[in-house]
């Protein structure tokens, strides 16, 4: 059995147990792992994302009731109820405010929706920096437009619909990136991505490069008020600067104004101007198939978010920098996601995977001793509905 049809059989028995029948609808969506353009989205900057093929997947059917019944089968089948047209509120477990939040959003929109069952269940690692919370609420969002008929609906809205849920109803000040990897992105490519016009290019990964993505076995922690403070502390060298985003600053303009201007904030943006940068030029290598500029790229990158933006650890800037050696310019490695924690990204050489794999499973323990977790990983195509 594959990893998918995995899930599928656990999400339809858990369907079935909690509901006494099959659902109507199946809808899956993929994480992902962001090659290069970290913090640059909520700067209405660039990112350059890649799905992957880990996923989350939803099951449904209506309801007479009105009512919404949630079962997560990776909470140990717990259970949520609510009526999605009488007022409800957040919970103290989080699971249950990324289905909540998915549902306040369409009505917000003015979208009346039906009762549902529904079960989640999914295999993207959790606290890893994969976006499994973006998957969900992507995933979610089609599977209630599939429910309802909202034909008119696009993968952007769902993307648009799970950024809401994360802002208004999670409590993460999240930007566009994920949701939109999640919904919109295509098999064998990577994502660049506008995050201010939300236009994209689907840049081709050549099949002789590989993706592995390397769990530093430490969870992340504190994620959302370190990241909340980032996005302050770029919103507020915008202000200083006068401009509407850091996206329009040149490195040469941010020198102009940093007189006045906090260090701290001063350092920060001085992340996000230059990582826009590298973003584009990643793009323009990876077309061309230049892996010794990927690989530059992503180290500048990475000293970038170590030095600047100080949202690594040291225990994960020793594992890059010995992935990096071993590597050399035949391939890229960085710290991907939101920091202070999770995961690694590997684009290189395919033949080089395997050396990677061997050396960080020898040298490399998280410092409570924890090992390492290897995910290879296949450029995805985002949302879809599958067929029962
Ligand atoms: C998290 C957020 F959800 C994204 O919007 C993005 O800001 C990322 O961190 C950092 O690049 O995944």
């Amino acid at each position: 059995m594959t990893r998918r049809d995995q899930l599928l059989a656990r999400l339809l028995s858990g369907y079935e147990n909690a509901f006494e029948k099959g659902p109507e609808i199946v809808v899956a969506a993929p994480g992902r792992v962001n090659l290069i353009g970290e913090h640059t989205d909520y700067n209405d900057g660039f990112v350059l994302p890649c799905a992957i093929n880990y996923e989350t997947m939803i099951a449904i059917g209506p309801r007479s009731d009105g009512e919404f019944r949630v079962l997560a089968c990776d909470q140990n089948d717990a259970q949520d109820r609510f009526d999605p047209r009488a007022k409800f509120s957040s919970q103290s477990d989080e699971w249950k405010n990324h289905v909540r939040g998915i549902a306040a959003s369409f009505l917000e929109r003015g979208m009346d929706l039906t009762g549902a069952n529904i079960a989640i269940a999914g295999n993207v690692p959790q606290g890893a920096g994969l976006s499994s919370s973006a998957s969900l609420g992507v995933a979610l969002g089609k599977a209630l437009a599939e429910l309802n008929g909202l034909t008119h609906m696009s993968p952007t809205d769902f993307a648009l619909i799970a950024q809401q849920a994360e802002n208004d109803f999670v409590g993460c000040a999240c930007g566009i990136m994920d949701q939109l990897a999640s919904a919109r992105s295509r098999e064998g490519t990577a994502m660049l991505l506008d995050c201010r016009s939300l236009e994209s290019k689907a840049i081709p990964i050549n099949p002789k490069l590989g993706l592995l993505v390397i769990h530093s076995g430490i969870r992340r922690g504190l994620v959302d008020s370190a990241y909340n403070e980032r996005r302050v502390q770029c919103e507020e060298a915008a202000a200083h600067c006068q401009v509407p985003a850091l996206r329009d600053l040149t490195l040469d303009q941010l020198d102009a104004c940093s007189p006045g201007l906090d260090p701290v904030s001063c350092r920060r943006a001085r992340h996000v101007v230059l990582e826009n940068a590298r973003v584009l030029a990643a793009a323009d290598a990876l077309e061309n198939g230049d892996v010794a500029m990927i690989s530059r790229l992503m180290e500048q990158s990475h000293a970038s978010m170590r030095d600047d933006f100080e949202i690594t650890l040291p225990a994960i800037d020793g594992l890059v920098e010995r992935v990096s050696g071993l590597l050399g310019n035949r391939g890229g490695v960085r710290m991907t996601g939101g920091g202070f924690g999770g995961c690694i990204v590997v684009l290189a050489e395919t033949p080089m995977l395997g050396q990677v794999e061997n050396l960080v499973s020898e040298k490399y323990r998280a410092p409570d001793g924890t090992a390492p977790q290897f995910y290879p990983c296949q450029p995805s195509a985002g949302v879809a509905r599958l067929e029962l």
